[in-house]
Order: structure tokens, then C-alpha cells, then sequence
């Protein structure tokens, strides 16, 4: 059984979007939790079996598993012919992993190191910069209207959401600009966006 803790505008929703372009939604239970949100609203709730009180968290058959990557892996390992993931164990298998976990390990830390403005030797040696993000997402796009070429996959849906959110920290490049507005538009996402249409910042 898969159950998946989701609080509405906030990292789950790319989740939530994910279940939907899959065509999974018969076998996960998504159910809405409170998380404490930036702007004070909120709290942490006690159904939510995230050890930290975060979402999004997906039980599967009461293995908790975190992490947005982790559980995009997971999903697709699960359900391998939904479209959204290459071959298992083909090398194309190997770039989309490589994608998810760059994004967790070093895109999202970079970003959010951007809108802190901090800036640290340490933190340009171990994870580089907003500009080498913006030209690996633009190498890729060079050879496709999607990260891994003709066909949209969960990572265009994973790296696309920091620019959905926060347009302002989107790189001045055309190509990418394109890119994110393609992923906004994706009926799934659209599906999402409307169904929580009231804005929260988490
Ligand atoms: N690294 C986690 C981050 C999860 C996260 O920070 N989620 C936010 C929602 S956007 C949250 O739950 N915030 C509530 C809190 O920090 O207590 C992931 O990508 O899944």
C-alpha cells in the first residue's frame, strides 16, 4: 500500500502532479497533512510520519520515505511503463538518476543559497554555482525540448518546480525560460495549480 502525506502549494504538489502524469492515482492514497509554513501559518502535523514533520512523505507498506528524488525513484521504479522514466539499468537510466540526485544534492542547495545571499568558498567549491546550473540545464536543452531529449520525463517535472515557484531566480536564458514554461503547462501540473489554487508560501 502506497500512502502519500501531501500539503497543498508546497514541494508535494510536484508529487501530487508526478501520480497524475502516470496515471497512478488508483494505487496511491494521497492525504493532506498541515506543515508550519514560512510566513508563520501553519504546524506540524502529527499524522505525518515525515521525521521531521515535512512533506512530501510516501509509506510504502509502512516504509517511510523522504526526499523528493528518493520517492520519484522509487514511484517510477514501481511503475516502470508510465512513460515518465527511461528503461531501467539502460544508460538512459543512469542520466535520469544522475539528474534527480544533482538536482537534490547540489541544484536546490544552490538555489537556496542564492535567495539567502550568502555566499561562502566552501559552498562554491562543494556545489559550484547559479551559473553552472544554468549551463548544465542549458547543455541539455540544446539537444531537445526536454533534460533528456525528446521525450518529457519526472526530471523536466522535479527541476522545472524551484522556477515555478520562484520565477525571479529563472536564468535570463530563453531556452530555459521556454523549458519551465512548457513544464507549467503540462496538464497535470495545470490539474494541480487549480485545485489548489489558494496561494501559501511554505
Ligand atoms: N528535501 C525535501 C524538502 C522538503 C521540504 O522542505 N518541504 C517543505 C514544504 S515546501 C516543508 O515541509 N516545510 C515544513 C517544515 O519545514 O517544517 C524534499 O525535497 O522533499
Amino acid at each position: 500500500m502506497l500512502t502519500l502525506f501531501h500539503a497543498p502549494q508546497s514541494r508535494s504538489s510536484a508529487i501530487v502532479a508526478l501520480i497524475d502524469e502516470m496515471k497512478i492515482a488508483d494505487w496511491v492514497d494521497v492525504r493532506a497533512v498541515g506543515i508550519p509554513r514560512m510566513d508563520g501559518s501553519g504546524a506540524r502535523d502529527p499524522a505525518n510520519p515525515h521525521p521531521e514533520g515535512k512533506v512530501p512523505a510516501l509509506v510504502h507498506d509502512g516504509v517511510v520515505i523522504t526526499e523528493r528524488a528518493a520517492i520519484i525513484l522509487h514511484l517510477c521504479t514501481l511503475f516502470p511503463d508510465t512513460g515518465l522514466s527511461p528503461a531501467m539499468a539502460s544508460p538512459a537510466w543512469g542520466a535520469f538518476v544522475r539528474w534527480l540526485v544533482w538536482y537534490q544534492g547540489v541544484m536546490e542547495p544552490v538555489l537556496v543559497v542564492q535567495a539567502t545571499g550568502l555566499s561562502h568558498p566552501w559552498l562554491t567549491a562543494t556545489f559550484r554555482g547559479p551559473d553552472e546550473v544554468a549551463q548544465r540545464l542549458r547543455s541539455a536543452l540544446e539537444h531537445g525540448p526536454w533534460l533528456m531529449g525528446e521525450q518529457y520525463s519526472a526530471v523536466d517535472l522535479l527541476l522545472h518546480s524551484p522556477f515555478a515557484w520562484f520565477t525571479e531566480a529563472t536564468p535570463d536564458d530563453p531556452l530555459i525560460r521556454d523549458w519551465v514554461a512548457r513544464c507549467m503547462n503540462r496538464p497535470s501540473r495545470l490539474l494541480v495549480k487549480a485545485r489548489e489554487a489558494q496561494p501559501t508560501a511554505a
